[in-house]
């Protein structure tokens, strides 16, 4: 018999979407997550926890929503309309996301926040307690469910429980701002084994455990309460191949050549990010302009292609910064613009996969400048979509976890517009051998720890834990 694995997350792998006046239907949401958990089916099964992307408020509804979910092995925990706002947008995303990514001014601290954060994690604890099998393996998800360890562990001595962080750790002198950091510590230490992106976000997460709970430690081992927490820095991957194998879709090859018409003679910079002040769009287009002011030389050659995916767009901090887009792009288009030829065009939705991928494939340089980001799995999917024969050049932010493995790009450091502009300048007039030698060396890096090995060696490392465990608590 297969052995069960439990995935909790904030969001289930679909999500619900209204259909007509009463009913409802299910859209897959397939991230890379989902695509490197199924890639380890044959070895167990898999059970997913999450909130199915809607309230339902109604308790008939709820009902029925279980049902159907249940068929595939998926469990909705739900949220109130209420508990959405002060728990997802309130502690999540306007004071965990902000403080991990640094920006310690923007973090809002409210009672009712973090009471709200209790209370959903203990619901995403009970109803794990209330399914999982005798011994099972849970793999918990992410900042949104940092209780959630600690909560189940208390509940369910009997599950070995996983970890993983997809965003940054910050340094202890950012994280003992929060009043609750002992809490979320000690919630994380529930599980067994906590993965991180890279080896710097594990020193500070090592370190906030030993100044903020005085526990000690040794290489990467934490003992609390008699028993070892194991911890380890790995990058997550993508799904290379469908990346690479994109552009011989031929849907993919109709919206290149569309794209082409309209742009032709002109080198293309990929810009592409969820709607987030941690991605650093302000800065990008800042030096955008800065770009063209410095270089007219490009003006009528160089278009940038910006899509902004719509996200948290409820949050204060996020309208706002939509706002501020909007208008520079329009002052940008204003000022530079000529006729036949736009600096910027821009696409303020998510494009479905075949026309990101045509993008992927035909922009000369993408441009990923996050101030912040825990790894950015855009920079990995550009660079597995351009092939020898056309070798794009990525240039990337040194913030991104992505940047401990992509060595070959153009790194710079995003708060420096100059470094920004002259970073386009050399991709521009970048040799096509440097160019394809860079690409490949970034390729083999990304083809071989992709998301399936990520996800492997994850699960490779856990179950070595539990073993060593199961060996001490045996003495
Ligand atoms: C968090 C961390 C970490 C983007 N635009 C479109 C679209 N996308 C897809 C990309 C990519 C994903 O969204 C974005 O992933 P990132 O990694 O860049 O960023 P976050 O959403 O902030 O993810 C991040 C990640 O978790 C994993 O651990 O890397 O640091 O913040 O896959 O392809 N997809 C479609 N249309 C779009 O317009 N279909």
């Amino acid at each position: 018999m297969k052995q069960k694995l439990y995935i909790v997350s904030n969001r289930l792998p679909v999500r619900a979407v209204t259909n007509g006046t009463d009913g409802f239907s299910f859209v897959r949401s397939e991230g890379g997550l989902a695509t490197g958990l199924n890639s380890l089916k044959t070895n167990y099964e898999k059970h997913w926890i999450g909130w199915p992307g809607m309230c339902f408020p109604r308790k008939k509804d709820q009902g029925e929503v279980r049902l159907r979910l249940e068929a595939d092995n998926l469990h909705p925990v739900f949220l109130s309309q209420s508990q959405y706002k002060s728990y997802y947008e309130g502690y999540c995303n306007s004071t965990l996301w902000p403080l991990c990514h640094y920006f310690y001014g923007s973090a809002r601290y409210q009672k009712t926040y973090w009471e709200s954060y209790q209370k959903v994690n203990l619901a995403f604890a009970e109803e794990t307690a209330r399914i999982a099998e005798k011994g099972s393996l849970v793999w918990v998800q992410d900042y949104q469910l940092m209780l959630v360890p600690g909560i189940l562990r208390a509940k369910r001595p009997d599950l070995h429980i996983g970890f993983f962080l997809h965003i940054p750790f910050p340094s202890y002198e950012l994280f003992r701002v929060l009043p609750e950091r002992d809490h979320l510590l000690r919630g994380l230490l529930g599980a067994d084994f906590i993965g991180f992106h890279t080896h710097d976000y594990l020193r500070h997460f090592m370190s906030s455990v030993q100044r903020t709970l005085h526990l000690e430690f040794h290489l990467e081992e934490i003992v609390i309460d008699g028993r070892a927490v194991h911890v380890d820095s790995l990058p997550m991957g993508i799904n290379y191949d469908l990346y690479h194998k994109a552009g011989r879709k031929t849907a993919v090859q109709t919206y290149m050549q569309e794209v082409r018409k309209s742009t032709a003679g002109c080198k293309l910079i990929l810009s592409c990010d969820r709607l987030d002040y941690s991605k650093g769009i302000l800065h990008r287009l800042m030096a955008f302009d800065l770009f063209l002011k410095l270089h007219p030389e490009y003006c009528g050659k160089v278009s940038m292609m910006m899509v902004v995916v719509p996200s948290r767009d409820k949050v204060e901090k996020y309208a706002e910064l939509k706002r501020k887009i909007d208008e520079q792009i329009g002052e940008i288009n204003g000022e530079y613009s000529k006729l036949g030829w736009l600096p910027i065009r821009y696409i303020y939705r998510a494009l479905p996969f075949e026309q990101l991928m045509a993008l992927y494939k035909l922009c000369d340089i993408a441009l990923v400048t996050p101030l912040r980001d825990g790894m950015n799995l855009v920079a990995k999917e550009y660079v597995a979509a351009k092939s020898a024969d056309d070798p794009g050049v990525l240039i990337l932010s040194e913030m991104a976890g992505a940047a401990v493995e992509l060595k070959d790009a153009v790194i710079v450091n995003p708060n420096d517009l100059n470094q920004i502009v002259n970073g386009l300048v050399k991709a521009l007039k970048m040799p096509e051998d440097e160019r394809r030698h860079r690409l490949l060396a970034m390729q083999h890096i990304v083809s071989t720890y992709d998301i399936r090995q990520w996800a492997a060696d994850f699960m490779k490392e856990w179950s070595e834990v539990i073993e060593r465990n199961r060996q001490l608590s045996a003495k």
